[in-house]
């Protein structure tokens, strides 16, 4: 058993986003038939991992539950919450609904709070062209402070260069450099203060603001998850993760 719980064939990929932005039709358009379909033990949720090659790479993909935050409580969201804080994904895919991003930029800052490896692949850009949406993409990659890649998923656009994004992203000649949400100062004040305490976490690849962040939104659900993790043991769905892939 590794230190970090998984025995995912690294390097490992995540895949998440809110509900309905195509990360299953994503992660079917990479890994073709490469990849088995399973429920979480004790859930009714389905999850997915596969793999793909590029440029020699073997990529493991691990496809998330939709979900709209990663503070709130259902069955879903702490799939995913777990997973990108205590799976070490090497890169995180947040897929993004292109004819609605507003409403996808909460999840999309959460995330860039837990994993700093983030790529926003901004999908459905076929349906938001013939709505006449207009994306600037490079802007939008300036205010995030991480990649983003225009896809279709459905027909197969913009995934080459979504691979060609990730390989650079895992290999280290991309740095994406999330930019953090600045809340107002009370409650900047008070993350500080207690991410400050939790300074020691950052040795165990946790981020002690969004460590902060989760206790102040009153999700304590997490203190024993950390504590396992810290002593080396692994989470119920990094065990499950790692006893169901085997490429
Ligand atoms: N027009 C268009 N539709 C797409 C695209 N990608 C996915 N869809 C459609 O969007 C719908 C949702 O796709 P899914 O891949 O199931 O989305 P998901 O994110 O996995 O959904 P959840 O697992 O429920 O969170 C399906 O009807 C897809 O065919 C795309 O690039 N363009
Ligand atoms: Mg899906």
């Amino acid at each position: 058993m590794t230190r970090d719980g998984t025995e995912l064939p690294r390097p490992v990929v995540a895949l998440a986003g809110n509900p309905n932005t195509g990360k299953s039709t994503l992660f079917n358009a990479l890994t073709g038939l490469k990849q088995h379909t399973g429920n979480w033990p004790g859930k009714t949720v389905a999850c997915a991992r596969g793999w793909y090659r590029y440029n020699g790479q073997t990529v493991t993909l691990v496809d998330l539950p939709g979900t709209y935050s990663l503070l709130s409580d259902s069955p879903e969201e702490r799939i995913t919450r777990d997973f990108l804080c205590f799976g070490r994904p090497d890169a995180t895919v947040v897929v993004v609904d292109a004819t609605c991003l507003e409403r996808n930029l909460n999840l999309i800052f959460q995330i860039m709070e837990v994993n700093t490896r983030v790529v926003a692949c901004l999908n459905l850009m076929d349906e938001a062209r013939r709505r006449g949406i207009r994306i600037d993409v490079p802007a939008l990659a300036r205010e995030l402070g991480v990649p983003v890649v225009p896809a279709a998923a459905r027909r197969g656009e913009g995934l080459t260069l979504l691979k060609e994004t990730l390989h650079r992203v895992i290999e280290g000649r991309i740095h994406p450099a999330p930019r953090p949400v600045s809340y107002d100062p009370e409650l900047e004040a008070a993350v500080a203060e207690l991410a400050a305490d939790l300074a020691v976490l950052s040795r165990e690849g946790l981020n002690p603001r969004w460590v902060a962040l989760c206790l102040i939104a009153g999700d304590e659900s997490i203190i024993p998850k950390i504590r396992t993790f810290c002593n080396g043991k692994e989470t119920q769905g990094d065990t499950h993760v790692r006893n169901r892939v085997t490429p």
